[in-house]
């Protein structure tokens, strides 16, 4: 008899915004997935993407059993087999090599996971290697560190609330595309158009007039990588026309008025030509700014992930401060989670240790992810022979991916937890594939932390576990324990770990936080019942409890941010300037996002891929390189035409798009692209290839106060290809 359709509440979690999914099943397989009209936090809101999940699902690409590599191309094996040489090939090279010699790679869709965040860590402690690298370094790291510094543990980072706010500004961050990050915000179209019905201001600074900019009051054009110079002349006005509004801040950060002395020398019209923003413009934003009620000052990928992204974080938390808007409804506010992480995670160690060959400091145990290649490729002590890579596609996704991928060549052994044999995981000799996200249980252990609203929901698996499957954490629980056998270490916790499940870290966590007891009395058992979720209140004032130094106090630390400032006067100020070098022929390259796109892994859905023309030779028009008319007239450069871009580390050849959408003098290639490597195995990504952006960042050139990657603001070169 043929099982009847049945219905599930589930939780989307491809990106940040957590929608609730209504996902309709019959069987085992999936026959629909809509947005869940009754959750609490989404109210019904998907994006194109949810879509996708039911590609994912059925995609006859994706791997369902462990593969090894042979001399004939990738064949299965057991899950046995797998795991236990896996675990026997790193334990030997480790005893042959010395620990650091076994690499770990880590990707973003590990934060959506509660498996692996929650028990991936045993396996990496089994490893107990200094050559760990993750996506962080390519996105969100400079946010950790500041968190760090100023209130004591990398992952309390204050959150933008949207719902009460009277002014919005958004630097570098396109929500409309990207739905939000370090800002998990389901529907953020509407909730922006709400701040403008209310009489509240939408503002956006971007090198391109965005989807987000096209919604919003008003639009500044910037120059990419500049925004510390912005931030240094909005601090300045702030002190300069009397609006500082710290009174009620100071008790938890007494030194907080110090940083006029840092900010003097950045008068508006000092910083003007070099930003691209008038001084008059900038001194009437910070006016509507200041008296605006309450504001927040938000900064994302396009402020974070350039040359100075570091100091432009700390820049922009300390105008969200001195404008009173830390820790004010409408301001940003530190979240009240219901299971909350923080205690049980490490608040992020800095400073400690240098990687091997460039020396690039490590945060949180994680050396930056530029500094992989030549860990692997330069021989001596602690020179990486090993590699794994779990959910992440750093060929694609990382400076200098062309060169990554030539270093991954030279591997004795690789091993990928994915599902996919993408660019990355070509190279491994055993893939692990786990299930996909809605046959885990589910509970956002990340993402709570950073929504905009306080808020809980599990989301069990769809289905029983099929057997010969593993989830991520199966996986990475039976290497560990399998690694630390060989090396003759204690193993009795593990009966424990298996039994527990990451689902009972997590009901431990809501039945020992805040919402425990009470109304809500949380626990795994109680949100079972609620399939929805369940809606926890908007965010609340948190200091001093939100800080987690021993004095309760917000640490300033002039002397670490504020040092990056003689790098900024060098290179903006300096006569050998790197910005007047050759300035007529340089274009400045950044990133964009599409809806339909999630980093480089939605590529292989027909539902995503949709009506992408391809014109046979392997064009993609979403993979084009948007560039100014002016900049085209100049350079004699036709719309669609293929262009070559050139950069230090490489050259790309691109159909380009004008648009008056982008400022002159830049160019928007967006990334996850260059489906082209022989050995990947996603036939319709292959067939709409594009290439890859990362074939041209470079993997020298980095915020130097974090090690972060620089990924907007690169300097290229371009030039027509002519036909025939
Ligand atoms: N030029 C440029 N480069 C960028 C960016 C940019 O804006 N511009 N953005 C950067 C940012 S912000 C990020 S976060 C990185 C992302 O960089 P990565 O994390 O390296 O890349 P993804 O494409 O997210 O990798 C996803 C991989 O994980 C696999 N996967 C998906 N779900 C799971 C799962 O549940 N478990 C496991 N084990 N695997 C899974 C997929 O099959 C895919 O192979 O890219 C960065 N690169
Ligand atoms: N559809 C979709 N959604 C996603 C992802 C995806 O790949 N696709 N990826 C997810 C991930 S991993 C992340 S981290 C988030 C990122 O989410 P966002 O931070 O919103 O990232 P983007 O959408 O890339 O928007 C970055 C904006 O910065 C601008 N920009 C570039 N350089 C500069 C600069 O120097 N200064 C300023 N002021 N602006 C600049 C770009 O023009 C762009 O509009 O998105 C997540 N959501
Ligand atoms: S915005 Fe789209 S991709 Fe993000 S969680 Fe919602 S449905 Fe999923
Ligand atoms: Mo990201």
């Amino acid at each position: 008899m043929q099982a009847q359709p049945q219905k599930h509440y589930s939780t989307c979690t491809l990106c940040e915004a957590m929608c609730g999914i209504e996902v309709t099943t019959q069987g085992r397989e999936i026959l629909s997935v809509a947005g869940d009209k009754k959750n609490p936090f989404s109210e019904g809101h998907v994006c194109p993407k949810a879509a996708a999940i039911k590609d994912l699902y059925d995609d006859p690409q994706r791997l369902r059993q462990p593969m090894r590599k042979t001399a004939s191309g990738f064949e299965p094996i057991s899950w046995d087999d797998a795991l236990d040489s896996v675990a026997t090939r790193l334990h030997a090279i480790q005893n042959q090599h010395g620990n650091d010699a076994v690499g770990v790679y880590l990707g973003n869709p590990n934060a959506h996971n509660m498996g692996s965040i929650l028990f991936g860590p045993y396996f990496y402690r089994a490893l107990n290697t200094h050559n760990r690298y993750s996506a962080t370094s390519v996105d969100q790291l400079p946010h950790h560190i500041v968190s760090r510094q100023m209130f004591g543990h990398q992952l309390q980072i204050p959150i933008g609330d949207i719902d009460h706010t009277d002014y919005f500004m958004i630097i570098g961050g396109n929500p409309l595309a990207s739905n939000g990050s370090i800002m998990t915000v389901p529907h953020i179209k509407r909730r922006l158009k709400a701040i403008q019905k209310r009489g509240g201001k939408v503002v956006v600074i971007d090198p391109k007039k965005s989807e987000t900019a096209d919604i919003s009051c008003e639009h500044h054009f910037i120059k990419p990588g500049s925004d510390a110079l912005l931030m240094l002349a909005m601090l300045h006005t702030m002190f300069a026309r009397n609006l500082v509004d710290a009174d009620e801040l100071l008790e938890h950060a007494p030194d907080l008025l110090q940083v006029e002395s840092f900010v003097k020398d950045y008068p508006p019209a000092r910083v003007s030509a070099r930003v691209g923003i008038s001084a008059d413009e900038i001194e009437t934003m910070v006016t509507e700014f200041c008296a605006a009620g309450s504001g927040i000052c938000y900064g994302r990928m396009g402020a974070s992930v350039q040359t100075f992204g570091t100091l432009t974080q700390y820049l922009i938390m300390l105008f969200n401060m001195l404008s009173g808007n830390l820790n004010r409804r409408g301001g940003m506010m530190f979240t009240q989670p219901a299971a909350d992480t923080l205690p049980h995670s490490g608040r992020g160690t800095m400073g400690k240790y240098f990687s091997r060959v460039r020396k690039l400091p490590a945060f949180a145990g994680e050396y930056p992810v530029a500094a992989l290649s030549e860990e692997i490729t330069t021989p001596g002590e602690g020179q990486i022979k090993a590699m794994v890579i779990g959910g992440g596609n750093p060929v694609l996704t990382t400076t200098n991916g062309k060169q990554l991928d030539k270093a991954f060549e030279q591997l004795d052994f690789v091993v990928a937890v994915d599902f996919y044999i993408t660019e990355t995981s070509r190279h491994a000799d055993i893939i692990l594939p786990p299930v996909t996200a809605l046959e885990r249980d589910h509970y956002d252990v990340v993402f709570h932390n950073f929504a905009v609203r306080n808020s809980a929901k599990f989301s069990p698996a769809l289905f029983e576990q099929a057997p010969e499957t593993k989830t991520d954490w199966q996986i990475y629980l039976g290497l560990a324990e399998r690694i630390d056998k060989l090396n003759d270490k204690a193993t009795e916790h593990y009966a424990t770990l298996w039994q527990k499940e990451p689902t009972g870290v997590v009901d431990d966590m809501l039945r020992s936080g805040r919402y425990a007891n009470g109304e809500h009395n949380l626990s795994i058992q109680t949100l079972r019942d609620q399939p929805h979720g369940i809606d926890l209140g908007p965010l609340q004032p948190e200091l001093p409890a939100a800080v987690y130094h021993g004095d309760k106090k917000i640490n300033m630390a002039f002397d670490y941010f504020m040092a990056d400032l003689v790098r900024l006067e060098d290179h903006f100020f300096s006569p050998a300037s790197p910005l007047d070098q050759h300035s007529a022929e340089i274009l400045y390259l950044i990133g964009r996002r599409h809806l339909k796109s999630n980093n480089s892994w939605l590529h292989n859905s027909p539902r995503m891929m949709k009506g992408l023309l391809s014109d046979g030779k392997g064009q993609n028009p979403r993979c084009s390189a948007q560039i100014h008319p002016a900049d085209a007239t100049r350079f004699g450069i036709q719309d669609g035409q293929l262009i070559s871009v050139t950069s230090r580390v490489g050259k790309v050849e691109i159909p380009a798009e004008l648009t008056d959408k982008i400022m002159p003098g830049v160019i928007s290639i967006p990334h996850g692209w260059g489906h082209n490597k022989a050995g990947s195995a996603w036939k319709l990504a292959e067939q709409h290839s594009g290439v890859s952006v990362n074939d041209l960042t470079d993997e020298m050139c980095l915020d130097e106060l974090s090690g972060n990657a620089v990924l907007n603001g690169v300097p290229v070169t371009i030039a027509p290809i002519n036909a025939g």
